[in-house]
């Protein structure tokens, strides 16, 4: 990453730039002393400024004003990033904002500042944890209201709590192996290997909860995916079209007319989610649709909660194994046809868990049927966080693979004395465990990361 090593003076608009507004807010991060700005502003800098309030002033050019504006000073370390940082609120006109960009690069010793920058910096200066960044990023390209209740939460440390608790145990259980190294004789060594044991045996029990969390949450809780699957003309794509009120997919009486998946936003008092149309699993010679139906497959599988539609009165081949999958809704099409109640029995009796689930029919939806809805998504998805913040795919990742040298450890920890060579596989759990936590950030995750920030954060 360009500005990993870099601590000059930067500066962005952090505001939006594209269009004009009624205000801007200019940052100015990393500088020595207020002092060096003094000959851009009619009040003077050089004197005493109070940090954290509020001067209205002009801003100026060889004489001449260029804005009235509002300047606010943080002095470092309590400031966003831990640095001193100047923010000048201005009018928002793009073209405005430009120009005093300008001026500070060409007069005021500063560079613009690379996406993410200023927080790059809190982080360096340990004023973010790295899963507080993460939750930062998640919080400011959230298109969802999960996605921002959870960005919030990572920002405000939760994660990090519990990171924080499990780091300690783990040092705790790297000082008694030091202890049985360094202190054997004195305390003896068979207490000195209850202590080993016992803080290994604390320290896996807090990892295997954190575990246990991963599991359920491999689907993307971000932009939950709602996915319609069933046989070829089961109603698939004119439930798509009825939730979206518009005539995005093709519905005919043709069995196949889906051969990809579409996806469209949908949203439901205010929250977006994904909503995916599928193509109808048959048995195909068809190429292209064989290709539909295996990514119809993917996206079943994948998919946080799945509707399952039924035209009772075309079922074919392969709806046995349609039906195995585990579904969250079963919605009953065509029932406004005749001899539909006999249908839908004669297909519940085949399938007796299809029973339970209700038959809808979607000429008779009700109102309400995008609120009923909502409510079971919402329903799964609360019960799936269990009130615990939820795990972005870089931690769910890390916690599978400390797991795996953790379990490598326990059982070296088991069978080897050899003090030497347990402390180096604790060496490779603690390296690990630093990862996830945020100690140790090798440049391919920060660059990661720091890609999603936009300029000016
Ligand atoms: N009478 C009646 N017709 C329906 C109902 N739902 C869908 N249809 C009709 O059934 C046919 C198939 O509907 P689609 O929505 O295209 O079905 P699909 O599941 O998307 O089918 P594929 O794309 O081939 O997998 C169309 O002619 C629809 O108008 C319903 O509840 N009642
Ligand atoms: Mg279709």
């Amino acid at each position: 990453m360009k500005f990993l090593y870099s601590d000059d003076p930067i500066i962005a608009c952090s505001t939006c730039t594209h269009a004009h507004a009624a205000m801007g807010v200019i940052r100015i991060s990393g500088f020595k002393s207020l002092a060096q700005f003094a000959p851009f502003f009619e009040k003077d800098l050089t004197g005493p400024i109070e940090p954290r309030r509020v001067y209205y002033t002009k801003l100026v050019l060889q004489g001449q004003t260029i804005d009235d504006i509002c300047l606010t000073y943080f002095q470092g370390p309590k400031s966003y990033n831990g640095e001193n940082i100047l923010e000048l609120s201005v009018h928002g006109n793009t073209l405005n904002i430009e120009r005093i960009l300008e001026l500070f690069v060409a007069h005021g010793g500063c560079r613009l500042a690379n996406p993410g920058e200023f927080t790059y910096r809190a982080l360096k200066n340990k004023k973010l944890t790295l899963s507080q960044v993460e939750g930062l990023d998640l919080f400011l390209n959230a298109n969802t209201g999960y996605a921002l209740d959870q960005g919030l939460s990572l920002l405000s440390g939760n994660l990090q709590e519990v990171y924080q608790e499990l780091y300690d145990l783990f040092l705790k259980h790297k000082s008694s192996l030091e202890l049985s190294i360094d202190f054997a004789e004195d305390i003896g060594e068979e207490a000195a290997h209850k202590y080993y044991t016992d803080s290994l045996e604390e320290f896996a029990r807090k990892f295997q909860a954190l575990v246990k969390r991963v599991r359920p949450m491999e689907h993307n809780l971000i932009q939950p995916e709602i996915v319609l699957a069933g046989l070829p003309n089961s109603g698939k794509s004119s439930l798509f079209n009825y939730l979206l009120s518009e005539e995005r997919a093709i519905v005919s009486s043709i069995a196949g007319t889906t051969r990809d998946y579409l996806a469209e936003t949908m949203v439901i008092e205010g929250v977006k989610y994904k909503l995916i149309d599928t193509a109808g699993i048959r048995e195909s010679e068809d190429v292209i649709e064989s290709e539909g139906i295996k990514r119809t497959k993917k996206k079943l599988k994948d998919s946080f909660f799945s509707i399952l539609l039924v035209n009772p009165f075309e079922i074919i081949e392969g709806f046995d194994e349609l039906v195995n999958n585990d579904f969250d809704l079963v919605l009953f099409t065509h029932e406004d046809l005749p001899g539909f109640q006999a249908a839908r029995d004669a297909v519940v009796k085949m399938h007796p868990k299809l029973g339970p689930m209700g038959a809808i029919d979607l000429k008779s939806l009700p109102v309400t049927w995008e609120a009923t809805l909502h409510a079971l998504v919402n329903e799964k998805y609360l019960n799936t966080i269990d009130g615990k913040p939820i795990l972005l795919d870089r931690h769910k990742q890390l916690i599978l693979q400390t797991n795996q040298v953790l379990t490598n450890y326990q059982q070296v920890s088991r069978s080897e004395t050899d003090v030497a060579i347990l402390s180096q596989e604790l060496n490779a759990l603690g390296h690990c465990i630093s990862e996830l936590i945020g100690i140790v950030s090798p440049d391919q995750i920060l660059n990661s990361i720091f890609s999603n920030f936009c300029i000016g954060k």
